[in-house]
Parts: C-alpha cells; sequence; structure tokens
C-alpha cells in the first residue's frame, strides 16, 4: 500500500477551515508575544525522527505477544509501512535498523524503496543481547565485557559486520546498547568487565569510517538485575572519551532509575559535547517502552527545552540521531508511533516558544517565579496548530491519525500480507 498525495489532500478537506482559523488566532497571538511563528513552523517541518525496524509489528512481553494483524513480515515491508506514516506526518524520514534481524538481501533494491519514499538509513544497531542461529560463541554472559576473549572477539567481529551493512546503505552512525552485567553479587568483577568493554569499544572504533560515529547506550537494569556493565551516562561518556572524538553517549529517556532528572543529563552531555543521540518512549516504573508523552509530557518538555537551548548554544555537540525506541503490546504499531511523533513535535513546538533571553535575564534576577512562569506559559500553550501546519505545508495531513483511520490503512495491509504475519525480531 502506498498513500498517495491527492488522498491525503481528499482528508484534510473537510478540516481545512477551521485548521486555518485555529493556526490564524495561535499565531497572532504568539507574534503579539514576541516569537517567530514562520521560524517555529520551518522548524518543525524540518525535524525528522527515526522509526526502528523493530517497531512496525505489535511488541510484547516475555509472558505473550499478540499481533495486531496485517504486520510487515519483511524489511522491505517495513520501510513501506515508515513510508505510510511518513507522507501522513512527515516527520518519520529515517528508519534505523537492527543487525540481524534487518540485513538487506538486495542492497539497491531497499535502497531504491528508501530513496522512493523520502526515508534514510539513520544508526544501524548491533545485537550482542542475543545468541545468534550457528554462532559459535555464546552471549549467556555477557559480550565485550565477557572473561572469554573468543566471546568478546565475536561481539567485536559482528559490530564491524553491522557497520560495514550500514556503509552500505548511508548509515553514519553504529548504535551500541550492551545487555552485559550480572545478576547476583559476586558474579563479575566490576573492573575487569568494565575494562573489558572498554578495549572491546576501542576495537570496534578503530574500524568506524571517518564521517561515522559510535553512539554508546546505556541501562541501568534489565535484562541483568544486579549489575549493568553500562548502567548510566557517566559509565558510557567515560567510555565514548576513552574511544575517542566520534564517539557519544546516547541517551534513552526509558533507561534511567524513577526521578532521574534527565534534562539535566542532556545538558550536561550537550554542554561537553558528547551527546550524539536521543530515544523516544515514556515510562510509569521502568523501561516500559510506552507511547512517548503518554505519563509524563511536562518531563518531555523540560528534556526538549535543554535540547533546544543545547542545538542553540552548543556548537561543540553534534547533530542528534532522534529515534522512537518504544514498543506497542496492545496498539496499531503504526498508531502509537504516529502519536508518538505527534508527543515529540508538540513538545519540539513548546521548548521552541521558551523565551530564553527572557528566562536569562529571570534567572539573572534569581526571579524563580518569573523563571517558572516562562516555562509553564509554553508549556500551556496548545500549539497543535503549528504542528498540523507545519505537516500541511510539507504535504501531510492535518490529523494524521484521522487519515490514517478514514484511508483504511491497517485493513488493507491485512488484505494485502494476510491476519497471521509475523514482523521479525522481538
Ligand atoms: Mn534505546
Amino acid at each position: 500500500m502506498k498513500i498517495e498525495q491527492n488522498h491525503i489532500q481528499d482528508t484534510n478537506k473537510s478540516g481545512l477551515q477551521s485548521h486555518k482559523e485555529n493556526f490564524d488566532f495561535l499565531a497572532n497571538n504568539l507574534s503579539k508575544k514576541g516569537a517567530n511563528v514562520e521560524a517555529i513552523v520551518s522548524k518543525l517541518k524540518d525535524f525528522q525522527v527515526a522509526i526502528p525496524s523493530w517497531a512496525l509489528g505489535a511488541g510484547g512481553t516475555r509472558f505473550g505477544r499478540f499481533s495486531f494483524y496485517g504486520e510487515p513480515s519483511s524489511l522491505e515491508q517495513k520501510i513501506q509501512d515508515i513510508g505510510l506514516i511518513h507522507s501522513l506526518t512527515q516527520t518519520a524520514g529515517a528508519v534505523s535498523l537492527h543487525i540481524p534481524w534487518d540485513i538487506p538481501q538486495d542492497y539497491a533494491a531497499v535502497k531504491d524503496l528508501a530513496n522512493g519514499l523520502n526515508i534514510k538509513f539513520d544508526a544501524v544497531n548491533s545485537n550482542t543481547f542475543q545468541d545468534q542461529k550457528d554462532a559459535k560463541e555464546t552471549y549467556k554472559y555477557g559480550s565485550l565485557s565477557n572473561t572469554s576473549e573468543a566471546v568478546r572477539q565475536q561481539a567485536i567481529q559482528h559490530n564491524l559486520d553491522v557497520i560495514n551493512i550500514g556503509n552500505k546503505l548511508g548509515s553514519k552512525s553504529l548504535t551500541v546498547w550492551l545487555a552485559d552485567g550480572s545478576c547476583f553479587p559476586g558474579q563479575t568483577n566490576f573492573q575487569t568487565a568494565l575494562q573489558h568493554t572498554e578495549n572491546s569499544l576501542k576495537d570496534i572504533y578503530k574500524g568506524l569510517p571517518d564521517d561515522w560515529s559510535m553512539l554508546i547506550e546505556y541501562k541501568p537494569y534489565e535484562p541483568n538485575f544486579y549489575s549493568t556493565v553500562i548502567q548510566d551516562w557517566g559509565t558510557s561518556f567515560m567510555l565514548a572519551n576513552a574511544c575517542g572524538e566520534k564517539a557519544y553517549s546516547l541517551v534513552d529517556l526509558g533507561h534511567h532509575l524513577p526521578n532521574s532528572n534527565i534534562e539535566q543529563i542532556v545538558s550536561v552531555l550537550m554542554l561537553k559535547g558528547k551527546l550524539g543521540g536521543f530515544h523516544f518512549n515514556d515510562s510509569k516504573y521502568g523501561d516500559d517502552d510506552l507511547t512517548v508523552g503518554s505519563i509524563k509530557p511536562y518531563a518531555l518538555f523540560l528534556i526538549f527545552n535543554e535540547l533546544v537551548y543545547g542545538m542553540q548554544n552548543n556548537p561543540q555537540n553534534p547533530d542528534l540521531a532522534w529515534m522512537i525506541d518504544a514498543s506497542h503490546n496492545v496498539k496499531d504499531p503504526l498508531e502509537d508511533l504516529i502519536q508518538s511523533l505527534e508527543a515529540i513535535q508538540e513538545a519540539y513546538a513548546k521548548a521552541l516558544l521558551v523565551d530564553q533571553a527572557e528566562l536569562k535575564a529571570a534567572q539573572l534576577n534569581n526571579d524563580v517565579v518569573k523563571c517558572q512562569e516562562i516555562l509553564q506559559d509554553a508549556y500551556r500553550t496548545d500549539v497543535r496548530p503549528l504542528l498540523a501546519e507545519a505537516r500541511r505545508l510539507a504535504g501531510g495531513a492535518l490529523s494524521p491519525i484521522n487519515a490514517y483511520r478514514a484511508l483504511g490503512v491497517r485493513d488493507t495491509l491485512i488484505e494485502e500480507r494476510g491476519k497471521h504475519t509475523v514482523a521479525t525480531g522481538l
């Protein structure tokens, strides 16, 4: 299935007049406050978030997995699905591949397909948290940190293979997330495990093309429940520094202990020029992988406020690799992704409304009340007409969810692919 421009324009027709009224009203109010509405809409239009290749099927837990039907059963179909949500949202212009779940069979064909849908290949993700069929060594007790040199070598080689695959597609970064750690006190030597990990990462780094970056993701617990080798941003930052200037930390919203001040982490990493990527999701308890913005939208706004500040004030920090890293256990994955993209754009738009000069002045005066007023005034603004306008200008849908349903996308996919298809990966 492919969504044509005229289909989107048809679905936009009924809402166009009221969108125009809402947008004009908001734009007028914001302009009076000194906001540059045109510049904000233009930034929203340019903001693209990668969709991981494992997010197009229904996710699951270790207790069960329930298909949403019509799932993509090949990499090509996954890219087609991203094309569907990109055509509606104009925000999902990239795919992040997971290797070995999504190794292309025909590189030229996969590249052509993605090009035709305006989808770029963002960071490639390696996987040393599972044993692959016919693998010689097992990752049961870790990969890059393993006490066995043969296991470490296999894991290093896998990462080099992933770089090679990504290079053929035009990717420019490798994301490394390790499940390595221990489940019981005394099981591993913390220092040895960290040293092995650092040495292994340095070996991978040596194989990185000049124009590539390596993104080191951290997570406090799970699948190991006593210790994780790369448990927090400090460890990730330390390892990135040890590897070199092309290595960066990657922050995943869900990879923090409850109440961690993620906006401060983001801010410190950007000051040091070491924030390379960001994974979006939301959570109530741990790494729940819920829809972005569904639980703590204000926290997301505060994070975006720091990201926007960093993008404007930290030229030492590179452009970030943005990706949604969520799981869809009970929703249509494509609808869930559309909701996530909307929540990301909303938080971004609100952060762009913060008057940075006014905030700085209030901070210099130690006017704490004023500081809070500035942030909350931006947060409380209903920015949805700005998002809709950015989408409209880019050829997307005024309301992507409504358009998705009006166009009967899921039913068509089930018709085309059958009910009981299963996406590779989770
Ligand atoms: Mn992640």
